[in-house]
């Protein structure tokens, strides 16, 4: 018997900052009547789905910054998704800004859950990799302040059992580091969900757009094909405000090819069936890690951080 599920990459375009909750939850539901059209069983959002990529904002009002956090999820806002889950039997991630009070002290996350076709809540990921700065920075073109709002997540990269299958999760920038996959890679993980808020242009450079595409894609297929995983990439896309984010969400297979990808800057599904039988050959072959992974020479990956240069004067 295959482990064939079939996949929605649930591209959003833009969510303009005064877009209201009600708005968003309702595209994101018209995405699922489509998925459920085109028979899918698992749709991916990308991240921070519900509103626009607010950290590009520089807040000193905590209680500004708090209207863009969800405090329970789901909400009157949400209840609808998960309502929409249970009638389509259709799993789904979905990122979203979190609050939450854990022994008293409040914390504020940037947050994905994954929900199973019962409509219940298998997992939870707090981002880890924040990436951006904490203070205004007038060097940038424009701000990207996830260091400011968001703590570094504390739930680790854990894979959880769905479909028959090994689920996991990251988010945007966690891409870029191939540490976020290998760990859940070392889980026996099948397939990533991730989504993503990536500007198209870089605000410290003149980076060009179709090298920052390629970057994306790059970072996926390689997390695909390192760990013999398939890895679903969702996009928010578009003009937000004037502030331009990349699409090009991609469904890639565990040999790091792209399956399926959207090709515009708005709402739009990508689907593909991912068997995640696929991901054995790369498994049990040349990422068959038991047999050939060399621990005793990777210490420095997980007793330093920054580069330390060696010490050249002989
Ligand atoms: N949302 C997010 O993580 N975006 C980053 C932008 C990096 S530039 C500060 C990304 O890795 O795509």
């Amino acid at each position: 018997m295959t482990r064939t599920i079939t996949v929605g990459a649930a591209q959003l375009g833009p969510i303009q900052k005064a877009e209201d909750r009600v708005s968003v939850v309702n595209r994101l539901l018209a995405l699922m009547e489509k998925a459920h059209a085109r028979g899918c069983q698992l749709i991916v959002f990308p991240e921070l789905a519900l509103t626009t990529f607010f950290p590009r904002y520089y807040m000193e009002d905590q209680a500004e910054v708090d209207e863009w956090f969800e405090t329970s999820i789901p909400s009157n806002s949400t209840q609808p998704l998960f309502d929409a889950a249970q009638r389509y039997g259709m799993g789904f991630h979905l990122g979203y800004a979190e609050k939450v009070k854990e022994e008293g002290i409040t914390h504020r996350y940037n947050t994905a859950i994954l929900v199973e076709q019962s409509g219940n809540v298998v997992g939870k990921y707090r981002k880890i990799h924040l990436p951006g700065h904490v203070e205004f920075d007038s060097d940038r073109a424009f701000q990207h302040l996830e260091k400011r709002y968001f703590e570094i997540g504390n739930l680790g990269f854990p894979v959880w059992k769905m479909f028959d299958g090994l689920f996991g999760m990251c988010i945007c920038n966690d891409r870029r580091w191939p540490e976020t996959f290998r760990v859940m890679g070392l889980q026996g993980v099948e397939m990533v969900v991730l989504g993503y808020n990536t500007p198209t242009v870089n605000s410290q450079s003149d980076e060009a757009p179709h090298v920052r595409a390629f970057h994306n894609l790059l970072s996926m297929q390689a997390g695909a094909y390192q760990n013999s995983t398939w890895v679903i990439g969702v996009a928010k896309a578009g003009n937000e405000d004037g502030h331009e984010l990349m699409g090009g969400s991609a469904i890639i297979a565990p040999s790091g090819e792209v399956a399926a990808q959207c090709v515009t800057l708005e709402d739009e599904l990508a689907v593909a069936d991912c068997n995640l039988d696929q991901c054995h050959f790369g498994k049990q072959t040349v990422f068959d890690f038991a047999r050939h992974r060399r621990i005793e020479h990777y210490g420095l990956i997980t007793e330093q951080t920054g580069v330390v240069l060696p010490d050249m004067e002989h």
